[in-house]
């Protein structure tokens, strides 16, 4: 058993203007100018991956680096994660090192469970006794299940029609009070923020920094299991993942447990692609796409609330950001599960999907190695079934006629 006294400090930083926190203020944006927070810690301890390799493979594997007190964590053996070399994949995408972070591999099927374990860990930490997100399905499936692990209550705000339905099926499952709201993602996230500033629930979207330190993590294993690659694609939304990872492989760096840095690359759907627009435009902000429509509705977001961090996180690393169409996203579905075998949900492909696309335009290097984070389950979404006509192979007959089908099918 661990805790804080293993650090010599831990804090809360504005990115923006500076001023400092300390790490239990209920903070979700700074005070003083309303910009994102990080988390800042300095060790007191040394580490080396000597001692992270001793322990089982989980997040917590590298606990020092996620500065939470553990005797708040309550754990559904997040992370851990399998990292797959894609050799048919490669092909497909025209690249000669793949590899794959399969993230539906956590607890409750994507990456959210990471950074939701040490959300938590913290609200229990702060006596919250109710938990609460905007959604658009994943971040609700795993609060919902890690809440009632932790046994806080919770109340989840979703864009009512828009989430999956996998999704919305675990947040029932699991307990939480379900709020449908007739309106989209970022304005249900614009709600709840204001709500939670209130005091009466404790807020668990990416806004709150301490979501990022869980996430942090799949930066540590992937560098852990294959060292630093030279690229890593990963699916934005609010862009909390993509600037966690970023932190994760910086940290690293400046501990010295690394000699290099990956650049990052940001993969949108072309109808809700505000960081793509305003990375080609040199910009550290984003215009809001007030329509946002794909079918990845786990991204389906217009408004990013972590865009500043996720743009920092392009610039410093001489990253890329790119946009697919909802056809390249389920292409890339089908050809992730096809060639590998692992099952995703559309977000998770448009990792695969743009890489692809900027190999095809000239614009990355075949000879380079890259990792794409799938970042969710199939399970999550099997709606999808029914755009796939073009890629399935599904007859309804009558037994009578199995000789004539199978006839057709064995001659193909
Ligand atoms: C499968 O669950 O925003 O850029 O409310 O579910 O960190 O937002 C989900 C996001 C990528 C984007 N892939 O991550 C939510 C939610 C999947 C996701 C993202 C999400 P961020």
């Amino acid at each position: 058993m661990i805790c804080i006294d293993i650090y010599h400090s831990i804090h809360l930083t504005c990115i923006n203007c500076g001023e400092v926190f300390p790490p239990n203020a209920v903070l979700y944006t700074c005070p003083r100018c309303g910009s994102l927070l990080e988390v800042r810690y300095e060790l007191r301890v040394g580490v080396s991956w000597s001692i992270f390799r001793s322990r089982p493979f989980t997040m917590w594997r590298y606990r020092e680096l996620i500065p939470v007190d553990t005797r708040y964590v309550v754990s559904l053996g997040e992370g851990g994660t399998p990292l797959y070399r894609a050799e048919k994949l490669a092909r497909w995408v025209g690249v000669k090192r793949l590899y794959l972070k399969f993230e539906g591999a956590n607890p409750t099927g994507s990456f959210k469970d990471r950074g939701v374990c040490v959300g938590i860990a913290k609200a229990l930490e702060c006596g919250a006794r109710v938990v609460a997100c905007a959604s658009t399905g994943n971040t609700a499936a795993s609060v919902a299940a890690y809440s009632a692990r932790a046994g806080v209550k919770c109340v989840l705000f979703l864009p009512e029609g828009k989430v999956a339905p996998g999704k919305l099926f675990q947040a029932l499952l699991h307990g939480a009070t379900v709020i449908e709201l007739n309106c989209n993602f970022d304005e249900a996230l614009r709600l709840v923020l204001k709500l939670c500033g209130r005091g009466c629930m404790y807020l668990l979207n990416s806004v709150n920094p301490w979501r990022l330190e869980g996430q942090k993590s799949i930066a540590y294993e992937i560098a852990d299991v294959i060292g630093v690659p030279d690229y890593v694609v990963v699916p934005v939304g609010n862009g909390g993942n993509i600037s966690a990872i970023w932190k994760g492989f910086r940290e690293l760096h400046d501990l010295g447990l690394v000699g290099e840095l990956p650049r990052m690359i940001a993969a949108q759907a072309t109808g809700a692609a505000p960081i793509v627009k305003a990375f080609r435009a040199g910009k550290v902000t984003v215009d809001p796409v007030n329509e946002p429509e794909t079918i990845a509705t786990a991204i389906r977001i217009g408004n990013p609330v972590n865009a500043p961090k996720a743009l920092k996180a392009l610039y410093e690393s001489r990253g890329l950001a790119e946009a697919v169409s909802d056809y390249e996203i389920l292409e890339a579905q089908v050809a992730i599960a096809r060639y590998e075998g692992i099952g995703v949900e559309p977000a998770s492909a448009t990792s695969v999907a743009v890489l692809r696309k900027l190999v095809h335009e000239g614009v990355l290097e075949p000879d380079a190695t890259y990792v794409c984070v799938l970042t969710g389950h199939a399970l999550k979404d099997p709606s999808v079934v029914d755009y796939l006509s073009k890629w399935v192979e599904r007859y309804r007959c009558g037994v009578g006629d199995i000789h004539y089908i199978l006839e057709t099918v064995l001659r193909k």
